[in-house]
């Protein structure tokens, strides 16, 4: 160990020692427990890594380095999510092609965390393009294709005019594309869809079995969007013309609410309108539907959106009065939920009170907080008691609407039901750099599966691979891959040539890391078994939704067909908070405010970048950076390496005293304490903060009577607790200054610390007698009840307030007082 620190020699010098000794290898030694620790799947942008990305990587390295100290095999791998959007535009802009460009990229990102120091295993690294991965890939839609998890649907779908793309539900943010922010339009194309929804159910009450963040549950939660309620038949009135369907059906939540029914409202796309709408309303209602089928959902949803709609000239009826109801085509019901037509209640729903306020629809007060009548200018939608409702006013919403709803099922008018906002998943592209869905359609067979053996369906290598306008994939244009023969019948056919969305490679990935190259199967059973779980999963709150609802999806469905022991594939998620520039905006090339970990660790070195990433607020917060404030990091590093230095080029062999050893020794088992539960909590940034202060502790006990081996054990542990954090300077003060040469810090274990050694601090205790303040007595932190009493008793003071008098009881405030009452 030299005088000065010079991170610059460190790192050189131990980056070749670690991948000598291959320090980041799995473990495999069975006889110790498994963690597997995972980072969300990164797509490597053109940008590379800013520092606001190490806020993921640096804690969940420092996790996993924690983890193999404590005795863990630890499976701490990366790799790429490289298909997609996003690579293939920026292929197209820049003129390259995606495979070059994505290829440069994943080298890029890898190189940077390797500057940063990720502990990843990087023999188990692959990239989601690779052929040996998209082969399972395709394996995983065909085993959801064979389990009827898989279909083709014409439909009306949500379409990005610049990136020619079909766009799932979930990819249109605001009526605009997710990833380029223009509005979408609609399309009918024919798509490929995964039946989700059936799994909607189990997605929802599973949520309850894993350790997330409660923010992220709520919003799957809410995506899923389950809910309860009662399906009830309206009877189409058929005087004067005849209508084929007897009945609307509509679905509601508020079955209390059913005597308030002032009119029936249709989704411009329901099959009944042609039917029953008048002679008389046929134009207007055909113009209207038009009209609004050219607007996207969330804006026909839009609460401060003004409601419209037109009368159809035809009328149902209520099926416990009898009333006459008139039918209503209304934009602000959607086709796809429910049953595509509500029953209007405008005195209890709010859309409906500004609906029938807009078009002169009567009102009527069904509920009400207290079974009073107030009138109908207002709208009340609170549960309530339930008034102007036959033989159930009087009773409470809830019990009167069960009942209702159950009279209802018995006379045939309707069913409990229970829909979900939830859709199936859009999964089909017409882009080119995606994995090819593996289909063969067949004149005569249909859509058939591509046979195992045949599989990967390899991605053509195209020169020109812009997407068209006309909804089809650029592999459209490549016959001779395009045309092949029906692996069923032997006749000419046809690929699919619709490439899968990204959203499909990254919904089993975790799986493979397990055994990355594998050839038999998508991942070795052995090895899954062992692995799988994840055990902790670390990324940003901004996926909260998609990614990690479709990963849970796959897992269960895996899961069903006998494949996996587990059905959800996440133990424990936790969100790291989001990284911004100095300019409190988010870094991004475009705004020039993007710091990259290049610079820092040029000008501060690796150590110094990962305590402060570390230190600069709580792992789930947000933070800013401000580079100014990396001098204190320097600092504390420069000060770490002095003090070794001092402590270990002392000549003389100085006596300690008893007392000052103690406490000494205290304050390492306390540090010890501390550490240890914050990295257990991702607490990493009090952590550094014990460190910090523990430092400044030795300093003032340079002079103390403490002996070198109780210095030594002090080094040991500060620099045990230190290296998951500085690598770099912690194994040079292990291996050069504390006498471990040869042996990485990196493989010794973790220091334990001893309770007792920790709770030696005193509290000074009150002691009353009969409730008057008699003494004083300094007992141990944490001492138990009977040796506090047996103190208390033995006291010379109390002994004499007693004065031979019997104690009936001794109340314990535990740390602050005792009182003895004695008569
Ligand atoms: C009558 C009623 C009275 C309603 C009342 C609410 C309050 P959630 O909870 O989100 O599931 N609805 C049903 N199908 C619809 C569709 N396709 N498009 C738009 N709205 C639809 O909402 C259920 C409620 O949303 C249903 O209950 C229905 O209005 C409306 F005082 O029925 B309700
Ligand atoms: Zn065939």
């Amino acid at each position: 160990m030299s005088e000065v620190y010079d991170f610059k020699k460190l790192e050189e010098k131990w980056r070749t020692y670690w991948r000598e000794i291959d320090l980041y290898r799995t473990g495999s030694d069975e006889a110790k427990p498994k963690y597997y620790i995972l980072d969300f799947f990164p797509y490597p942008s053109g940008d590379g890594l800013s520092v606001g990305h190490c806020r993921n990587y640096v804690p969940t390295c420092v996790a996993a380095r924690y983890k193999r100290k404590r005795g863990f095999n630890v499976l701490h791998p990366m790799g790429w999510d490289a298909f997609g959007l996003p690579a293939e535009n920026y292929a197209i802009n820049h003129g390259v092609h995606p495979r070059i460009t994505t290829e440069r990229h994943n080298r890029n990102y890898r190189r940077q965390m390797q500057l940063i120091e990720c502990s990843y295993d990087w023999s188990r690294e692959f990239s989601s393009t690779d052929p040996g991965y998209y082969r399972w890939t395709q394996w995983f839609f065909l085993l959801l294709f064979k389990r009827d998890l898989a279909y083709r649907d014409t439909g009306s779908q949500w379409w990005c005019p610049i990136d020619k793309t079909i766009l799932a539900n979930e990819q249109v943010i605001n009526g605009r594309c997710w990833r380029c922010g223009s509005l979408v339009t609609r399309k009918d194309l024919e798509q490929w869809y995964f039946k989700i929804t059936e799994y909607a159910d189990r997605l929802l009450t599973d949520l309850d079995t894993i350790e997330w963040p409660e923010s992220i549950k709520t919003m799957q939660r809410n995506w899923i969007g389950r809910s309860d309620g009662v399906e009830i038949a309206f009877e189409i009135e058929s005087d004067g013309q005849a209508v084929e369907a007897r009945s609307i059906s509509t679905f509601t939540t508020r079955p209390d609410t059913l005597f308030g029914v002032t009119f029936l409202a249709l989704a411009p796309e329901h099959p009944l309108i042609e039917q029953v709408v008048a002679e008389a309303q046929k134009e207007v209602v055909g113009a209207y539907v038009e009209r609004a089928r050219r607007m996207t959902e969330i804006d026909r949803l839009a609460a401060d959106k003004e409601k419209t709609g037109v009368f159809s000239g035809a009328y149902a009826r209520h099926p416990l009065s009898g009333e006459r109801i008139p039918i209503w085509v209304a934009d602000y019901v959607l086709m796809g939920y429910g049953s595509g037509a509500v029953m209007g209640v405008p005195a209890h729903d709010s859309r409906d009170f500004a609906f029938a306020q807009k078009y002169g629809l009567e009102i009527v007060e069904v509920v009400s907080p207290d079974g009073q009548d107030y009138g109908v200018d207002r709208c009340y939608v609170e549960p309530g008691i339930m008034i102007n409702s036959g033989e159930y006013s009087g009773q409470s919403s809830r019990k009167g609407g069960e009942r209702l709803a159950a009279d209802l099922a018995e006379a045939g008018l309707g069913q409990k039901q229970i829909t979900y906002k939830m859709r199936d998943w859009l999964i089909s592209r017409q882009r080119y750099w995606g994995a090819p869905i593996p289909i063969i359609h067949c004149p005569e067979c249909g859509p058939v599966a591509v046979p195992d053996s045949e599989l990967p369906v390899r991605l053509p290598d195209l020169d020109d691979f812009a997407p068209t306008d006309d909804g089809r994939s650029p592999l459209a244009r490549v016959e001779e891959w395009v045309n092949t023969t029906c692996p069923e019948c032997g006749r000419p056919a046809q690929r699919e040539t619709d490439t899968m969305d990204g959203f499909a490679c990254s919904s089993w990935y975790f799986l493979r890391f397990a055994s990355p190259h594998y050839q038999e199967g998508p991942f070795e059973p052995t090895a899954m078994d062992y692995w799988l779980p994840v055990d902790t999963y670390v990324g940003g709150a901004e996926h909260a939704v998609m990614h990690l609802l479709y990963a849970r999806f796959w897992t269960k469905v895996m899961f069903d067909a006998g494949l996996i022991p587990f059905d959800e594939p996440f133990c424990e998620l936790r969100n790291q908070g989001v990284l911004h520039a100095a300019d409190g905006q988010r870094m991004s090339k475009s705004k020039g405010n993007v710091v990259t970990p290049d610079e820092v660790v040029a000008e501060h070195g690796t150590d110094a970048l990962r305590t402060y990433i570390l230190f600069i607020g709580p792992f789930e917060g947000d933070v800013i950076w401000d580079g100014a404030n990396m001098k204190g990091v320097d600092r504390f590093l420069e000060r770490a390496w002095k003090l070794v230095w001092e402590v270990t080029s002392r000549s003389e062999e100085r006596e300690g005293t008893a007392a000052d050893e103690d406490e000494f020794r205290r304050q390492m088992h306390r540090l010890v304490q501390e550490v240890t539960e914050d990295f257990e909590r991702y607490k990493f940034n009090t952590a550094v903060a014990a460190l910090m202060k523990y430092l400044n502790y030795l300093y003032e006990q340079l002079d103390a009577a403490v002996g070198q081996d109780f210095w030594r054990q002090a080094l040991e542990t500060f620099t045990l607790l230190l290296s998951p954090i500085a690598p770099f300077i912690a194994e040079e003060i292990w291996q050069e200054a504390l006498g471990h040469k040869g042996d990485s810090v990196h493989e010794a274990g973790w220091p334990t610390y001893d309770e007792r050694r920790i709770i030696s601090q005193t509290v000074t205790i009150m002691i009353q007698v009969n409730g008057k303040l008699r003494d004083r007595v300094e007992a141990p932190v944490g001492i138990g009840e009977p040796e506090l009493k047996r103190l208390v008793m033995d006291r010379e003071k109390v002994q004499r307030h007693l004065n031979g008098k019997k104690v009936r009881k001794t109340i314990v405030v535990p740390g602050r007082l005792v009182n003895v009452v004695a008569v």
